[in-house]
């Protein structure tokens, strides 16, 4: 049995320690006198390593004679976090290491925070892929995630003088959980020609050919599971020049500088994460990264399939590969273009295994975030993919004008080639045309997309090709990890830690939200929680905040659909009413604090002003002493997922407040939520289903709802539009100058005033208001507030992805986990 197998744990702290020691001095050359924190940090994570490594070859060795059929999760980003805390505690062996750390003279919180942040990504998307991967593993599932390994993940954020600024993240110079795999490398070709013959048998023959090589190399880390031997992979493709070695001959010669040019070329490939959420620039660069990791897994999962000598019919039932959003869509076209041009099957043959193996999960249907790519820039960088998209095309138009014959407009409109100048590669179409599955990630979001943008493929395919579902987060690192105590509470509760593995165990600490002394510990673990962010407030903000105030928490990718706009405008306006107050009125207010964090991509104006106008205000406010404790706002650096863990605890309120029908599902909603605080939020995503869950009663929803939204747009352009008196008062403030130059302000004032309010924040102002002012009485009330908070908790249990992975395995992959204590 696995379990035989299986690594050894720690059986004392002085293993452990002996362990950790061992890799200070012989691993990491280190004196034990010369032994920082940095070095402790070292020799802990390698310590562990040396645990999953051993659970890892097991697992791929099971799965590989288990023969089962295998998950390739495609994914552009991969927001992981740090690896260390979750090892210790998939591994279940926190406790011993921070004894020994003590021993050593270590905290252990210390020693986590050493480590940096794996920011492969911009914000929900490679964060819900991360959640995938411990889901995968935490359930035994046989599965690979697919990335980039790039040397500057997403960048660091500084706040100068109130403005965004961004400094590069090189990340890599000590990572103790990455496996360089010199020896898995794949050569991808980009450029090139197409020669066209027909062979000695009459069959027309392609081949590309006279094209660039860039070589990929494989770089693995492992993925624990939780409580389970079951280790999966994350192989992370890195890019190099063919040679390995730059140019002899030029360097001979004299030409140093373009010696090395081809190399430093390839390496460009995977240097940089493009640090744009929700929105596709259309860069060649960008092109080339997606079918370089594309062509690379690819090659990887053929030749994995190839070994086992079945025959190609077999493929789809050994590989299910998701494809995440349309940046892994290039995998389509280039498993046909291996199945016909290189292991020689017919057409038909070859895209029936395409379609039966990918499915495509849509994460948007906002127009600026949906991928096209011009034809010329393909032609150049792909001209044989680009031949196999027009076949794909023209094979599919055919479909449709057969069955469709009266609507001759369809064919334009579901063209996977857009009649534009130039002309463009629509990608949603092709990943769903090439897939047999395509699932939005919210209910509501599921149902946007059948009416909207794949409104024709509905008629097309039949709605079973559509299904949703709804996105998750790890209880692991959401819960435990990030609220030790409050995972401590539940357990003692519960009787163990069970809950970590089918979170829907959660439901029955509703029994508790009449014990007092249960209530008592729930509060005093968020206040402890509000004291730890203060405290990071302090440190790094210089502001000091008062944990008795509600915390009103809005941190997120900063973009004008999720609108912090609306918030800081609510936040003006509370100021103004202060200092429009008596000192007795004054005396009735619940105090706030209103915290924001997150990062606007560099090429986003208006995102920096909205960052720039929450620190002006802030400056502002938290120096009135007409104010004081009342209210504070703070902007909180560098927003990341380590910070999360620290943020998403402490909150008693969070903002979830997207114009309805623009944010997909959201994801930190539902973290919150677990975490014990409630929600301001529209009718958009996944609050519609967090309502559901936990009850009206305990949520805070308030605006438009999306099926109002477009006649809204269309009323403020054809009707004369009165502002709300309140949010008039809020725009002459800053046009008064109140915090600092107007002018600064005037593109993201003006934008509702003179040109058309897409976003409907003049729509909803009114009603966000009111309800926060329901929200100052609510938390008056303290005891009735904790019993929502409680409730709520125990109501989330549908919120784990766990719950979305296994519908993905039954809806949409066929595959089952495969148990390791069975051995294969
Ligand atoms: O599904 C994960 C996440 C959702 O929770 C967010 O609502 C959604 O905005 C985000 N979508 C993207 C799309 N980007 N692209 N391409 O990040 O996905």
């Amino acid at each position: 049995a696995w379990q035989k197998f299986s690594a050894e744990p720690f059986k004392t702290k002085e293993e452990f320690e002996q362990e950790a020691v061992r890799h200070i001095e012989t691993t990491l050359a280190r004196s034990l006198y010369n032994c920082d924190e940095g070095a402790a940090y070292g020799g802990t994570a390698l310590a562990f390593r040396d645990r999953l490594v051993i659970d890892w070859n097991r697992t791929q060795q099971n799965q590989t004679f288990a023969d089962q059929k295998r998950v390739y999760y495609l994914s552009l980003e991969f927001l992981m976090g740090r690896a260390l805390d979750n090892a210790m505690l998939n591994v279940q062996q926190k406790d011993t290491a921070k004894a020994g750390l003590a021993d050593l003279g270590f905290r252990m919180e210390d020693i986590i925070n050493q480590e940096r942040d794996a920011a492969l990504g911009n914000g929900g998307l490679g964060r819900l892929a991360a959640c995938f991967l411990d889901s995968l593993a935490s359930l035994n599932y046989p599965a690979w995630g697919y990335g980039l390994r790039y040397r500057y993940g997403i960048f660091k954020q500084e706040i100068i003088d109130g403005y965004q600024v961004e400094i590069p993240d090189y990340w890599l110079d000590f990572n103790p959980w990455e496996f360089p795999r010199h020896d898995v490398t794949v050569d991808i070709q980009f450029f090139g020609n197409v020669r066209k013959y027909v062979d000695d048998s009459g069959k027309q023959v392609s081949v590309w050919e006279n094209g660039e090589i860039v070589q990929a190399v494989a770089y693995d880390v492992p993925i624990p599971g939780y409580a389970t031997p079951t280790t999966n992979n994350l192989r992370l493709w890195s890019s190099k020049a063919a040679s390995g070695e730059f140019d002899f001959q030029k360097f001979n010669s004299g030409e140093y500088e373009s010696s090395v040019a081809d190399q430093q070329r390839a390496e460009t490939i995977s240097a940089v994460l493009y640090p744009n959420d929700n929105l596709e620039r259309g860069k060649e660069l960008r092109l080339k990264q997606q079918y370089f990791w594309c062509a690379a897994s690819l090659f990887d999962i053929v030749r994995r399939f190839k070994k086992s000598k079945k025959a190609w019919t077999e493929f789809p039932n050994a590989v299910a590969i998701q494809l995440n959003d349309t940046h892994p869509t290039l995998a389509i076209p280039e498993l046909q273009r291996i199945l016909i041009d290189q292991e020689g099957l017919e057409w038909d043959e070859a895209w029936s295994i395409v379609q039966k193996t990918f499915g495509y999960t849509n994460h948007t249907v906002l127009p600026e975030a949906l991928e096209k790519w011009s034809v010329p820039l393909f032609q150049h960088l792909l001209p044989r993919h680009l031949q196999i998209i027009y076949d794909i095309n023209l094979h599919f138009l055919q479909y449709v004008e057969r069955n469709f014959p009266k609507d001759r407009e369809m064919l334009g409109r579901v063209s996977i080639i857009e009649e534009s100048q130039p002309k463009m590669v629509r990608m949603a179409y092709l990943a769903l045309i090439g897939s047999h599955k395509v699932n939005g990630v919210a209910e509501l979001h599921s149902d946007l997309i059948k009416t909207t943008i794949f409104k024709d493929f509905v008629k097309i395919y039949g709605p079973d090709k559509f299904t949703n579902v709804t996105n998750g987060i790890t209880p692991r690192r959401w819960l435990h990890q990030a609220n030790p105590r409050l995972s401590e509470l539940i357990a003692s509760k519960l009787g163990g830690y069970d809950f970590l593995k089918d979170l829907t165990l959660l439901h029955k600490i509703e029994n508790y939200v009449d014990d007092k002394a249960f209530r008592k510990e729930f509060q005093e673990i968020k206040f402890a929680n509000k004291v730890r962010l203060a405290k990071h407030i302090k440190d790094t903000n210089g502001v000091s905040v008062n944990p008795a105030a509600l915390f009103d928490i809005q941190v997120k990718r900063i973009h004008e659909y999720k609108r912090q706009q609306l918030n800081i405008f609510g936040v003006i306006h509370r100021y103004l009413t202060i200092k429009s107050m008596s000192p007795e009125e004054r005396k009735k207010l619940a105090p706030r604090v209103s915290i924001f964090g997150g990062k606007a991509a560099p090429g986003y104006w208006m995102a920096k002003t909205i960052i720039h106008l929450v620190n002006a205000v802030g400056a502002v406010v938290n120096n009135d002493k007409d104010v004081g404790d009342l209210l504070k706002c703070v902007f909180v650096e560098d927003y990341n997922v380590s910070k999360a863990e620290i943020i998403v605890p402490a909150s008693d309120i969070s903002e979830h407040i997207s114009t309805a029908g623009t944010e997909a599902s959201g994801t930190s909603n539902m973290k919150f939520v677990l975490n014990g605080g409630l929600i301001i939020g529209t009718c958009d995503g996944a609050n519609i289903e967090i309502t559901r869950e936990v009850g009206e009663e305990n949520i805070f929803l308030f605006g438009n709802l999306s099926e109002d939204v477009e006649d809204l747009r269309h009323a403020h352009f054809y009707s004369k539009f009165e502002f709300d008196p309140q949010l008039q008062r809020v725009f002459d403030a800053i046009k008064e100058g109140r915090f600092g130059d107007a002018g600064q302000f005037s593109a993201l004032v003006n934008g509702i005033v003179e040109h058309g309010d897409y976003y409907l924040v003049s729509d909803d102002f009114k009603s966000y208001i009111d309800t926060h002012t329901l929200i100052d009485e609510a938390y008056k009330d303290q005891e009735s507030w904790v019993s929502k908070c409680i409730t709520a908790v125990a109501r989330m249990g549908f919120f784990s992805s766990d719950r979305c992975i296994d519908e993905y395995a039954e809806m949409i992959w066929n595959v089952e986990p495969l148990s390791p204590t069975k051995k294969a």
